[in-house]
């Protein structure tokens, strides 16, 4: 809660979270005995026993327990105190004696406190009988005959309030409720009918500092029965073997802090009630009841409206979780279904604003926005594009969790303010650091009803040096209206979104291990071929020429003796040996276009075709054929391999040409960021539908007996443009020629960008 003080060198946590259990001050409608265990020896003593049993705490101090009461009393009070729980005493009838035969009787409590002292509290009793549990038991029953009747969680906190106020007759009984941030508003009310009502309130997390919600949860039931009464101390003031404060902390006697009496009497209150409300340990809410005037009521009473509490609460926590599991199913369902949708994408982003309503369902928000990479996906209403580029960034600089959220992003990033229509409120779940799915809510124009003004919930008085907090005066309405705000974010939202943000890292890490794992395999094959082909070209021809040698042997020594048929054969096994040769040489070759082995180079194309032109020359000679070329241009390739590029696209338009002698031409052209290159010949062409076949490595169109060749070197020339990031195809048709085209890009992608540096470097002068 924002206060507006101008004291800022006064430390008001210090004045709010003062120690209340250690105040040595109780009420003074009872009497406080400190005991030391084991003979219940008496060790401090509230001031007022004097006037209740006639003894002077002085002389208090002097007794043992057993001074006090009778030995049967004592009995039972040392069993319980060695026994195993201690309440099983509580109340214990006790008669004290004041003087000659005037008996007072009191409600003895006892338990033992942190520092392993006992504390006896004595409040007067109202009945000297024992109330028999049966009589808690039906007081609770017919109150929680009417609770399962009531249909949902607010009749039935309604009926609780109507219960507790029959029990206990409290002018006023409010069900009251902490929100998220400690701020609390009452949620159900009875109350007579003239007090003005306090039911849909919201009071400041203020009101109820910090201690006194621990001391809520450590001891669930209190009462003030007179907010005027006068403390009275204990004494000694210090415990005198720890010489320090004793702890209250369970004590129902302990003396209520001055500024809460200060605050009870600025509401008008004589007496109050309250019972804690605990929901996995934590304060969840109070049964707060109200007199005007002082009022009483006995422990047992008190007993049985902290049993309803409990029961009831139960009942309470049962519904809620209800609720809240209905939602979570819900939201499960969404998620599930958003993680499906993301898991058979291929790429994840697709998966989800495929699916715009569950992402928006998933955190009920009415926009979303999927930044990946610098590219912002949006569905529903989000900022626009330019803002939310600016929001990211923002986040990147401010926000490490793994999830981020506020309802009112315009009080921590202003320049939401001009998108407040959409984005009041963000939820937000970074990626891999950059990457965000962000969900938006619009501003809600929300009114609050307060009791009193939450921004001076206090003043800080000071007076003769001393420096305190004083509760307001009025807690009149007050209504607040909350601008540049949206609806807050569940828990179970937050909770659902991060859920995805694991699905998403999940699936993120899939799909990064199976391009791992194809690197892998693939440099596993290339591997394997290179193996291959060193075997190949070595010990597959070895043996290879001790068949040549022999089989010319064979035709040397008896050539003579040999009939034209066994020539003919000898000359098919010196075929088929050069054919196996010929694959050889091209698995190889094949093997050794390899990306890593790559050596860029300046290169001049037109050098680099002539050599490959020498290379083919006898076969240049042979068909006739004529070649001619574009001007050429210098690129960054590996230059033998683009010979080998051009040697094998001209070989094979002069392989495959028609009746007429070929006739070739080697264009090239520059295109936005390649040089396209194409190889033309009037040969016999092939059917567009092999036009992929063709690449592929082994694959022939033609028996050996049409053409020869092995079928690799396409697949050499495919690898061989891959390599270089360029792309190869054909344009053909049967018989009417073809066109081999490739492209190189320009320098690579690094070249292009260090060039356009420059350039700009050229155009804005350096050095600026
Ligand atoms: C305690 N304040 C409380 C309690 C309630 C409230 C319910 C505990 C009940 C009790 O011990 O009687 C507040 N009571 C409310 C509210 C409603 C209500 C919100 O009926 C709404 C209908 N309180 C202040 C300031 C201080 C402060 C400025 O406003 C000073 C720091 C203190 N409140 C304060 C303290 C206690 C308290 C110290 C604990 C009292 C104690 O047990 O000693």
């Amino acid at each position: 809660m924002k206060i507006n003080l101008e004291l800022p060198d006064i430390n008001l946590i210090g004045l709010q979270e003062a120690p209340i259990h250690l105040s040595s001050q109780i009420q003074p409608h009872g009497v406080l005995l400190v005991l030391e265990e084991p003979e219940l020896k008496i060790l401090q003593v509230s001031t007022n026993t004097l006037n209740i049993f006639g003894i002077t705490p002085e002389n208090m101090l002097q007794k043992k327990l057993e001074d006090l009461l009778d030995p049967f009393q004592i009995e039972k009070i040392k069993t319980g105190l060695s026994g195993v729980n201690i309440d099983f005493i509580n109340p214990t009838k006790v008669w004290v004696r004041k003087k000659g035969d005037e008996y007072i009787v009191f409600d003895a409590v006892c338990h033992c406190n942190e520092e392993g002292f006992i504390i006896m509290e004595l409040e007067p009793a109202i009945t000297q009988e024992n109330i028999p549990f049966l009589s808690f038991y039906n007081l609770a029953r017919a109150s929680i005959n009417k609770l399962e009747k009531a249909s949902n969680l607010h009749e039935f906190c309604q009926v609780i309030v109507q219960e507790v106020q029959k029990l206990t007759e409290f002018d006023r009984v409010m069900l009251y409720k902490f929100d998220d941030d400690e701020h609390g508003y009452v949620v159900a009310e009875e109350k007579l009918e003239r007090l003005e009502p306090y039911l849909g309130l919201h009071y400041p997390e203020s009101d109820i500092p910090k201690p006194a919600r621990k001391l809520f949860v450590a001891n669930s039931i209190r009462i003030i029965p007179d907010s005027s009464c006068q403390p009275v101390t204990l004494f000694p003031v210090n415990n005198p073997i720890s010489d320090r404060p004793i702890n209250l902390t369970n004590s129902i006697l302990r003396s209520a802090s001055p500024c809460h009496i200060e605050y009870l009497h600025n509401m008008g209150v004589g007496a109050t009630l309250t019972i804690s409300l605990i929901k996995d340990q934590k304060l969840w809410g109070l049964i707060a009841c109200h007199h005007q005037s002082p009022k009483y009521i006995s422990y047992e009473l008190r007993k049985a409206c902290e049993f309803l509490g409990r029961v009831i609460f139960t009942e309470i926590s049962a519904r809620e979780e209800t609720e809240d599991y209905d939602r979570r199913i819900n939201m499960t369902h969404i998620q599930s279904t958003l993680i499906e949708y993301m898991s058979q994408d291929e790429n994840f982003i697709d998966g989800l604003v495929k699916n715009p309503q569950n992402l928006l369902d998933l955190a009920s928000a009415q926009g979303a926005a999927v930044c990946f990479g610098g590219n912002c996906t949006v569905v529903g209403e989000t900022p626009k594009k330019e803002d939310l580029n600016f929001l990211v960034q923002w986040l990147k600089n401010n926000v490490e969790e793994e999830v981020f959220y506020t309802d009112s992003l315009p009080q921590i990033y202003p320049d939401a303010e001009s998108f407040k229509n959409v984005a009041s409120g963000l939820l937000a779940i970074p990626i891999a650091k950059r990457n965000y799915v962000l969900w938006f809510r619009p501003e809600v124009i929300q009114t609050v009803n307060w009791g009193g003004d939450p921004n001076q919930a206090f003043e800080v008085s000071q007076s003769e040096g001393n420096v305190r907090l004083c509760p307001r005066k009025s807690f009149e309405l007050w209504k607040e209206t909350v601008r540049l705000t949206s609806l807050p974010w569940k828990d179970v939202e937050v909770k659902a979104a991060l859920e995805l943000r694991k699905a998403i890292v999940n699936i993120v890490l899939r799909q990064a291990d199976e391009l791992a794992q194809l690197a892998e395999d693939l440099e596993r094959s290339n591997a394997d071929l290179k193996k291959f082909a060193y075997i190949a070209s070595h010990d597959l021809q070895e043996p290879l020429n001790q068949v040549v040698n022999y089989v010319q042997l064979l035709e040397m020594r008896y050539g003579q003796k040999l009939d034209k048929e066994a020539h003919e054969f000898i000359s098919y096994a010196v075929q088929g040996v050069s054919l196996m040769q010929t694959l050889i040489d091209d698995v190889l070759a094949y093997s050794k276009v390899d990306m890593q082995a790559i050596a860029f180079q300046m290169t001049e194309v037109e050098t680099v075709l002539n050599r490959a032109l020498g290379n083919l020359r006898q076969r240049i000679n042979e068909t006739g054929a004529t070649i001619t070329h574009d001007p050429l241009p210098i690129v960054m390739t590996d230059k033998t391999q683009l010979m080998q590029l051009f040697q094998n696209l001209i070989g094979n338009a002069i392989k495959f040409h028609s009746d007429q002698p070929p006739q070739i031409h080697v264009g090239a052209e520059r295109t936005e960021d390649a040089w396209l290159f194409s190889v033309r010949d009037n040969g016999i062409g092939i059917d567009p539908q092999f036009s992929d076949r063709i690449f592929v490595i082994f694959q022939r169109l033609h028996t050996r007996d049409e053409y020869i060749g092995t079928g690799m070197g396409l697949a050499i020339c495919k690898k061989i443009v891959e390599c270089h990031r360029g792309r190869i195809w054909i344009e053909s048709k049967l018989g009417g020629g073809a066109t081999f085209y490739f492209t190189i890009p320009v320098g690579g992608r690094e070249l292009e960008r260090r060039k356009g540096r420059k350039t700009q470097n050229d155009l804005f002068g350096r050095g600026q």
